[in-house]
């Protein structure tokens, strides 16, 4: 087995599981190991425990969701909460995803639906034929409630108008893909210059029309989550319809989206796998030697934090575009040509962060599972100030109601990206929860509402080994930044050092298929390239 190809894969997200796991399911790699960070398995697929519901006093056993499943593989037990205490009143908590949310498209076209799918870590709605079939363009319609910064609640009808003219505009924008020219850079102008015009049709009094504008102001935030940026002036025009989406109603894990990781982690040789491992350095195109392994060289060698040195014929590195942003220049040695280290540098890796809180009572009403927030005195077509200290909380503009309140008590999961949402990662927990309560006094007209009695919140821009949430193509960015980045090293096809993660997906950027499919195609891609009969010498197929 020592004289076939080592194979390092580093980070332990759904890329570098996903290409280990074929790798290892070959016998032409029995020599792979896999480097990771962190203490766990799953990168930006991330489950923990939040709330602690409490039953009343002389409540029965706890309700448990028809249908429900408590989660796949063999050896991945993933209850679905935790019971503990004694007598009456058992209390619990329940699994909050700190990272990815849904399967966006959850079909058959879509590896991790499958792959969840055999795991059996979905229910019996999510599989269902008729969720596959479902196309929302990516945009579920959940019922909502709209909240003021005045204290009312808006019109269902109003803000309806308001959300068909905004994604009408933004279906617009995604068809500029295969035009030469586009009138302005950004997807974030495009709008603002289409609604500047429509504005002036407009035959609503003036109260009506600066609030449609509030409204338009929402939903721009709202697409800097789903884009991961901090304004849509940062989103490339010409390539945003290349990003794909596939049909299936968008569904979540009851579990935890955890369960994906943990399942696929238990397929990989125990010993393959090293934790707590952050790779500081790549070596490629040297010949390395192994005192133990005379006459042999190693084309790769891998350097650890902790000074452990690692040889290997190929690595495959899926660290994400935020960590490769800031270290790129030192990670790599010798250094990226400069058509790969422009792609890093251009294309877009922003911030968007997950707030959960949990309430004794819901002061939303009971078939909410909604809350999106609108600041009358705001609008698309006004600069937006730049104090994040005094303004930080007015980019959390959309809450979750996590659901159904039987298992999980009333928490609400905000969604925040941006510099604002990088901002909020330095302040303590006490000084979210305030900022929050005020929020939500402002929004109910309520200052006497109970504050939040819990709160937890991502931070994924202080993450050292992750440094954002997702990519994006950014202005002066297009799709051939996202294939120059997947390109493999040295050029020549000896695939020495192999690049995968979601950054490098050209249409599933942004998503866990994009990820695990960009691992399965460098798994693909070194298996071609050895003749995978069963010789015992490693014969590149060049
Ligand atoms: C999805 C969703 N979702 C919310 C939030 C986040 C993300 N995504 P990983 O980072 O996982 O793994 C790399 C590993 O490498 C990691 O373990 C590191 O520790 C390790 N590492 C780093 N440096 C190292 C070193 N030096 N040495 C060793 N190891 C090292 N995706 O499908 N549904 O609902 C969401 C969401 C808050 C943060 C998401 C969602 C994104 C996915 O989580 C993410 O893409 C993959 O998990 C990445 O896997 P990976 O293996 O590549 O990296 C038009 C247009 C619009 C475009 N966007 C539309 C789509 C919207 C995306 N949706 C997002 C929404 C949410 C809520």
């Amino acid at each position: 087995a020592e004289a076939r190809p080592r194979v390092l894969v580093v980070g332990a997200g759904l890329a570098g599981l996903g290409a280990a796991q074929r790798l290892s399911s070959s016998r032409a790699f029995p020599n792979l190991r896999l480097l990771e960070s962190t203490g766990r398995a799953g990168g930006r697929v991330y489950s923990q425990r939040f709330g602690t519901g409490r039953a009343p006093r002389g409540a029965g056993p706890r309700p448990r969701r028809a249908g429900a499943v408590s989660g796949g593989c063999a050896g991945v037990q993933r209850p679905w909460g935790k019971d503990w205490g004694a007598g009456p009143g058992w209390v619990w908590s329940e699994v909050v995803e700190i990272g990815a949310h849904w399967i966006h498209g959850p079909s058959k076209e879509n590896p991790v639906f499958q792959l969840a799918s055999d795991y059996g870590l979905l229910d019996e709605e999510a599989m269902s034929e008729e969720n596959q079939k479902i196309e929302v363009g990516g945009h579920p319609l959940l019922p909502a409630v709209f909240y003021s910064n005045t204290g009312r609640v808006l019109s269902p009808e109003l803000v309806e108008g308001v959300r068909n003219l905004f994604s009408t505009l933004l279906d617009q924008t995604r068809e500029f893909l295969h035009m030469p020219q586009v009138s302005v850079p950004s997807v974030g102008e495009y709008l603002r210059k289409e609604i500047a015009q429509q504005v002036k049709e407009w035959t609503d009094d003036d109260e009506t029309k600066w609030l449609k504008l509030a409204i338009l102001n929402t939903y721009f935030k709202l697409e800097c989550c789903v884009s991961g940026t901090h304004s849509m002036d940062h989103v490339a025009l010409g390539p945003f319809g290349e990003y794909a989406m596939l049909p299936g109603l968008d569904c979540t894990f009851p579990g935890g989206y955890g369960g994906l990781p943990d399942c696929m982690l238990t397929s990989l040789p125990k010993e393959s796998v090293l934790f707590h491992k952050p790779v500081m350095v790549v070596r490629w195109g040297g010949s390395y030697r192994e005192e133990s392994q005379e006459g042999r060289t190693f084309p790769v060698q891998v350097e650890c934090e902790d000074g452990e040195r690692f040889l290997a014929d190929h690595v495959i590195i899926t660290v994400p575009l935020g960590f490769l942003k800031e270290h790129h220049e030192t990670f790599i040695d010798p250094p990226l040509p400069p058509r790969k280290a422009d792609a890093i540098r251009q294309l877009g890796f922003g911030t968007n962060n997950k707030i959960f809180l949990e309430f004794e009572q819901p002061f939303w009403p009971p078939d909410c599972q909604l809350i999106e927030v609108v600041w009358e005195d705001e609008s698309p077509l006004v600069e937006a100030g730049t104090d994040l200290q005094a303004s930080w909380f007015r980019k959390l503009i959309v809450f979750l109601v996590l659901q159904p309140p039987e298992r999980y008590g009333h928490v609400l999961c905000g969604f925040i990206a941006g510099k604002e949402s990088e901002y909020m990662e330095t302040l303590s927990d006490a000084a979210v929860l305030r900022a929050l309560t005020d929020v939500i006094h402002k929004l109910t007209g309520n200052p006497h509402l109970a504050p939040p009695k819990k709160v937890m919140r991502s931070q994924w821009h202080s993450a050292p080994y992750t440094r954002g949430s997702y990519s994006y193509v950014a202005v002066g960015s297009s799709g051939d930044d996202i294939d120059a980045l997947a390109q493999p090293l040295p050029e020549d096809a000896l695939l020495q050092v192999l690049f995968a993660g979601e950054a490098t997906h050209r249409t599933f950027y942004s998503t866990t298929h994009g990820a695990l499919l960009s691992g399965w195609r460098e798994a693909d891609r070194l298996l071609s390239l050895y003749d995978t009969s069963e010789s015992h010498q490693h014969k590149p197929r060049l």
